[in-house]
C-alpha cells in the first residue's frame, strides 16, 4: 500500500514539473466543428506569445473570438460585441490556419465564442484561462 502511494506522489511530482506554470500552455491547439470548439478550455500565461493551431473540420466558417477581461456577449454575437473582442481568427470549412498573439497580461477568465451567426446559441463558446507568468 505505501509502495502505491510512493509511486502515484512520485508521477504527481513528475507531472508538476512538466507542466510548470499551473498547466498553462503557449500553443493552443483548436478543432472547430459544426458547432463547437475541441478542446473547449485553454490555459495559457499572462503576457506571452502564444500559437494558435486552428483546424475547421466543419462544413462552414468558424471563428475563435477571444473577449476582453470582464467583457460577454450575452445572448447572441452582435455588431455591439466587436469593440470587446481581444483577439480573433476565422477558419474556412475544411482549411487549418496558425496564427500567434500576445496573451493579456490580466489573469483571469476570458470568455471564448464563434463569432458566426448563430454558432453561440447552437453551444460554439468556451473559456481562456490566463495565468500569471513566471
Ligand atoms: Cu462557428
Amino acid at each position: 500500500m505505501k509502495k502505491v502511494s510512493f509511486v502515484l506522489l512520485l508521477g504527481l511530482i513528475l507531472t508538476l514539473a512538466a507542466c510548470g506554470n499551473g498547466g498553462s500552455s503557449t500553443t493552443i491547439n483548436v478543432l472547430f466543428t459544426d458547432f463547437a470548439f475541441n478542446p473547449t478550455e485553454f490555459t495559457i500565461p499572462a503576457g506571452q506569445e502564444i500559437t494558435v493551431n486552428a483546424t475547421n473540420n466543419g462544413a462552414v466558417v468558424h471563428e475563435f473570438v477571444i473577449m476582453k477581461y470582464g467583457q460577454t456577449i450575452g445572448d447572441t454575437f452582435g455588431d455591439e460585441d466587436e469593440e470587446n473582442i481581444y483577439w480573433e481568427v476565422e477558419v474556412d470549412p475544411g482549411q487549418s490556419k496558425t496564427e500567434t498573439f500576445t496573451a493579456p497580461t490580466e489573469p483571469g477568465e476570458y470568455q471564448l465564442v464563434c463569432g458566426t451567426e448563430g454558432h453561440f446559441a447552437a453551444g460554439m463558446y468556451g473559456k481562456i484561462i490566463v495565468v500569471a507568468g513566471e
